[in-house]
């Protein structure tokens, strides 16, 4: 039965290169003697936090044989031309679909042309890219601005009526989480007292949050109120640089971060964040069961939006037991 539905999706190829963008299936039989598995390879940014290693467990899982899939998975260590190599690998390995998740935001409009060219069909996850609608099939992901507008509006709501030295520790430089959580923030705490003394990029990892905590921590030492970091795993770091500098995190400087994964979550129970938005990463089923349309030819939403909630101290306690990442 299966392998009828992959016959009638080969012969749409035809029809919907007429009329749709980028989403003609790639074949998922090629070369595989009529069984109907798919094979996909997966570009992952790499593995800087608890979010991206939720992530990458979530994808693995819904592209398992089990579902039909042949997953190749590369993660490219946060290096965009890495990542570009990997999908050009992916189309010279003639996949049957490439989903990826861009670390930045341009720079893809050459291999996603190889990708249609080669007819692969290419479904974004996580992130988006700024290359034309047209060469790529879908995208499942959150809504960032909104995400740093939640997180701002917290932020306004709680001190912006009183004068608050605020850093904040950005996520990757280019890349759609960061510039995205950076706008929506702004917008947020526009017009309140909220003074932002400097705001510099921990590309969402421990180690660099608590590098550039630790820098903000010499030059402005006490007069520093607030911290807002783009995930928890910056949040995380820059603890230690607090705690270190002998001021007590969550109340000294109060700390307010996106992503929510356990560690975030046990650091907001435990008084030492203050408030979290979350962003959800198992974004894995939801991947596979657009990638099977897409392949199968069928049509699909230009996007999926998974929903966020956020989190304060006594919810985050409440949540915890609970929490699957
Ligand atoms: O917030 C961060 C990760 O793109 C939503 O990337 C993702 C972000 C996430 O490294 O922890």
């Amino acid at each position: 039965m299966k392998a009828k539905k992959t016959l009638a999706g080969l012969a749409l190829v035809g029809a919907i290169a007429l009329t749709a963008t980028g989403c003609a299936g790639g074949g998922s039989t090629a070369g595989g003697g009529g069984d109907d598995v798919i094979t996909v390879g997966f570009a992952q940014t790499g593995s800087e936090s608890g979010w991206r290693s939720a992530n990458t467990e979530s994808m693995k899982e819904a592209f398992s044989e089990e579902n039909g899939f042949n997953l190749i998975f590369n993660a490219a260590d946060n290096k965009p031309e890495a990542q570009i190599a990997a999908v050009r690998s992916f189309i010279n390995q003639g996949v049957d679909a490439i989903v990826l998740a861009p670390i930045v935001t341009d720079g893809w409009d050459d291999v996603l042309q190889e990708a249609k060219d080669a007819n692969i069909p290419v479904i974004l996850e996580d992130r988006t890219v700024s290359a034309s609608e047209d060469l790529y099939a879908s995208w499942i992901g959150l809504d960032f601005e909104k995400e740093g507008e939640t997180a701002g509006t917290w932020v306004a709501e709680n001190f912006g009526s009183t004068p608050t030295n605020l850093v904040i520790l950005e996520g990757t430089t280019g890349s759609s989480a960061a510039t995205d959580r950076a706008t929506g923030f702004a917008k947020a705490i526009e017009g309140t007292d909220i003074t932002v003394l400097d705001s510099q990029t921990g590309n969402f990892t421990r180690a660099e949050g608590k590098t550039v905590m630790e820098g903000f921590l010499q030059k402005y030492g006490s007069q520093i109120n607030l911290l807002f970091a783009h995930n928890d795993d910056m949040g995380l770091g820059a603890l230690d640089a607090i705690k270190a500098a002998g001021l007590k995190p969550g109340t000294d400087i109060k700390i307010v971060t996106i992503d929510a994964v356990k560690d975030g979550m046990t650091a907001l129970a435990e008084g030492e964040f203050n408030y979290i938005v979350e962003c959800n990463p198992l974004l894995g089923e939801k991947t596979a069961e657009v990638v099977k349309k897409v392949v199968a030819g069928e049509s699909v939403d230009k996007q999926y939006i998974v929903e966020d909630q956020a989190f304060d101290q006594e919810q985050a306690k409440a949540a915890l037991p609970d929490r699957k990442y």
